[in-house]
């Protein structure tokens, strides 16, 4: 089985890649590259999942017969937000915003309030769809606090403002294989490689 992960956010890729790889399963994961790159999707579903659904099946379109397209939606939830910016996370200060951007307007809009409460989370929901149309979906959170000082160098997004619940390090100060163990994507991962080893030859 070929596996074409349907996202052009090079950080996913990274962070999918070194996840998938160190499982052993004897897949061959790709980028949606190999199948001409991601094809243009508009984001406008009110759900993770419908985001991840809608992209997983565009590149699905594309498939070889023995492919599977796995997309990846994500963000974080701000609980004094009333869980925003959620699946505006990557244009939440505009359409064209960066990363930097993106978390500046978060802090601007929780030091809006008063006494805030920091509480957050982020989410992932990863959607797989195969060639003959079959859709699966696996979700993951990662709860904890966002702070007002950005901290760290590594991870990307709002890494730098988050703080996993039981640590005091923000996932930006983290090593790719420690977010990966408790983040939100390696939650939403190891529930997708569980079903694979489980329900398939692979
Ligand atoms: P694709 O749609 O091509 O996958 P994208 O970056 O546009 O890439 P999303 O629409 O899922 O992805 O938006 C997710 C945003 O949420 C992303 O831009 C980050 O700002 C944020 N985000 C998601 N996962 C994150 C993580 O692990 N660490 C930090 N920020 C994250």
């Amino acid at each position: 089985m070929r596996l074409y992960l349907a996202t052009s956010n090079p950080h996913k890729i990274e962070e999918l890649q070194a996840m998938l790889e160190e499982a052993g399963l004897s897949i061959e994961v790709l980028t949606a590259d190999a199948l001409g790159g991601m094809p243009e999707v508009v984001e406008d579903q009110d759900s993770f999942s419908g985001n991840a659904l809608k992209k997983a099946k565009a590149l699905a379109t594309r498939l070889p017969e023995d492919g599977m397209a796995l997309a990846d939606d994500s963000g974080i939830c701000a609980v004094a937000l009333d869980h925003a910016p959620g699946v505006y996370s990557a244009r939440y200060a505009g359409e064209n915003a960066s990363d930097l951007d993106n978390l500046n307007k978060l802090l601007d809009e929780l030091d809006e309030i008063e006494d805030p409460n920091w509480a957050g989370y982020f989410a992932c929901h990863l959607a797989a769809v195969d060639a003959s149309g079959q859709e699966s979906v696996f979700v993951g959170e990662c709860h904890g606090n966002i702070i007002r000082q950005p901290r760290g160098e590594n991870g990307f997004g709002y890494d730098p403002v988050f703080v996993p619940e039981g640590h005091d390090r923000t996932t930006a100060e983290m090593s790719q294989e420690e977010k990966a163990e408790l983040s939100h994507r390696g939650i939403a991962t190891r529930k997708f490689i569980a079903w694979l080893k489980d329900g398939m030859t692979v």
